[in-house]
């Protein structure tokens, strides 16, 4: 699904990884990309440029995170601007309080509206409630067998007015009108009408249509439209929105080469959800649709999105700030270096944390990284005295045997451990000079400077 769009982002947003940090300049140069993967998957102008002014003014306003990337930062405002250009929330079909409710389906020929009805009914009974389809497509005898067909399937009644020779009535507001009187009569407590489409938009359909509405006054209409069509489906949506004011759109062939425009594009233009998606044929082939989930489908990162979300979580910006000072004034200490220790165990287990960092992912999939490791660097700065922790150059050999024993390790760990916290120490100054403010620490290199017996990360 949306495999061009979900690459075309993923480039673009990969290509600010490494940068130093969200500025003006490669924000720009992201976000023309970013716009030119929309319109390549003919998401409307409009929709485009609004996306691209959003997610612009958002990764300059908002704070800049110590523990993540630019590019993971700017995955996670792409990521909620997806969202919200889906439809931010998932929205309920809505029931009749004194039933049956009544869902009228309509659409152009071929959209899908048939299978949907089914897939509908089916869905409905999977939750509990008792359908009856309604066969108000009553031009084509086959459109009626298609329907009863499919119903049959899955045990579910069709209403159907039938003349003497058996052919179906060409009265569609009549079946429909008898079809909620049957569901009330027979118990049912959902009536889905299946309505007939033109090839195009024309006003016998468009009228048949706004007559079925005011007869049956039905609590649901549902829009259904083909997702390959890209923009025409957003043009269609708009017409058949002005006619009938429907309450929802289900999106159908989201399992073909659609290039997502019209996922993207509909509901900023209709202003209208997006209830359903159908992914294919058959009638298990349908699901509700949560724009969020499907922000993560297209943009591939749901990993990245949810790591830069536990990093927001654990910010404390006041406390960022008040450690760049201290790293930049080399004041940083076993202490400060003990609680950063903990706001990153805080936020997951350390392989997992690593893992979502983009392209290191694969790197340490087969490493065995050792989470324990860090309760042993724990352990020690646990064992020394508050003093020790600020002024590690006072660890003379006596203090060093104290710490060992009280933590149970040996001398030379402790002697590694003071060691390294130098070295990573000189490192984070060097990096802080180089980015300017230090604010995009790896984590990876930081750690790796705890090589040997403690290192988390075996061979580094
Ligand atoms: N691949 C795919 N085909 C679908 C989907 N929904 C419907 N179809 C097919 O599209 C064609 C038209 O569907 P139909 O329900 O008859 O459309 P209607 O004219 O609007 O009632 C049929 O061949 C369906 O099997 C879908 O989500 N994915
Ligand atoms: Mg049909």
């Amino acid at each position: 699904m949306f495999e061009s769009l979900s690459e075309k982002l993923e480039g673009a947003l990969q290509s600010v990884t490494g940068q130093g940090r969200i500025n003006e300049l490669n924000v720009a140069e992201t976000m023309r990309e970013i716009r030119r993967a929309l319109l390549n998957a003919d998401v409307n102008y409009q929709v485009a440029k609004e996306f691209t002014n959003n997610v612009k003014e958002k990764a300059l306003g908002e704070d800049v995170l110590t523990s993540v990337t630019p590019g993971q930062q700017l995955t996670k405002i792409v990521y909620d601007e997806l969202t919200r250009v889906l439809g931010g929330e998932h929205v309920e079909i809505e029931y009749a309080e004194d039933p049956p409710t009544v869902i009228l389906v309509a659409g152009l020929q071929g959209s899908g509206k048939t299978t949907f009805c089914s897939k509908l009914a089916k869905h409905l009974r999977s939750k509990g409630r008792a359908p009856l389809l309604a066969a108000a497509d009553v031009y084509r005898p086959a459109a009626v067998d298609q329907l009863q067909k499919l119903a049959s399937g899955i045990n579910v009644p069709v209403y159907t007015v039938s003349d003497d020779d058996g052919k179906p009535v060409q009265d569609a507001v009549r079946v429909a009108e008898e079809a909620v009187e049957e569901a009330r009569n027979t118990a049912r407590d959902v009536v889905i009408i299946d309505t007939a489409g033109r090839m195009h938009i024309d006003e016998a359909m468009m009228e048949e249509v706004s007559t079925i509405k005011s007869a049956v006054d039905p609590n649901e209409i549902l829009f259904v439209v083909d997702s390959m069509t890209g923009q025409d489906a957003v043009n269609t949506a708009k017409e058949f929105n002005e006619q009938l004011d429907y309450d929802g759109v289900v999106l159908t062939k989201l399992d073909g080469d659609t290039r997502g425009g019209a996922a993207l594009s509909i509901r900023s233009v209709v202003q209208k959800p997006i209830k359903f998606a159908s992914t294919g044929e058959k009638l298990d082939a349908l699901t509700e649709f949560y724009p969020d989930r499907m922000a993560q489908r297209i943009l591939g990162m749901g990993d990245v999105v949810s790591f830069v979300e536990r990093a927001q979580e654990q910010y404390d910006e006041k406390q960022a700030e008040k450690l760049q000072e201290k790293i930049r004034s080399e004041d940083f200490d076993l202490q400060d270096f003990y609680d950063q220790l903990q706001r990153i165990q805080k936020m997951g287990s350390v392989k997992d944390l690593l893992g979502m960092i983009p392209g290191v992912g694969r790197q340490i999939k087969d490493l065995d990284v050792d989470d324990d490791a860090f309760k042993h660097i724990e352990a020690m700065i646990q064992s020394m005295t508050p003093k020790e922790r600020s002024h590690p150059e006072i660890l003379n050999g006596t203090r060093r045997r104290r710490i060992a024993r009280g933590s149970g390790v040996e001398v030379r760990d402790v002697n590694q451990l003071i060691k390294q916290f130098r070295e990573m120490k000189k490192m984070m100054k060097t990096m802080s000079k180089l980015t300017g403010q230090g604010r995009s620490m790896n984590l990876k290199k930081l750690m790796s400077k705890f090589g040997g017996g403690n290192s988390p990360f075996p061979g580094m």
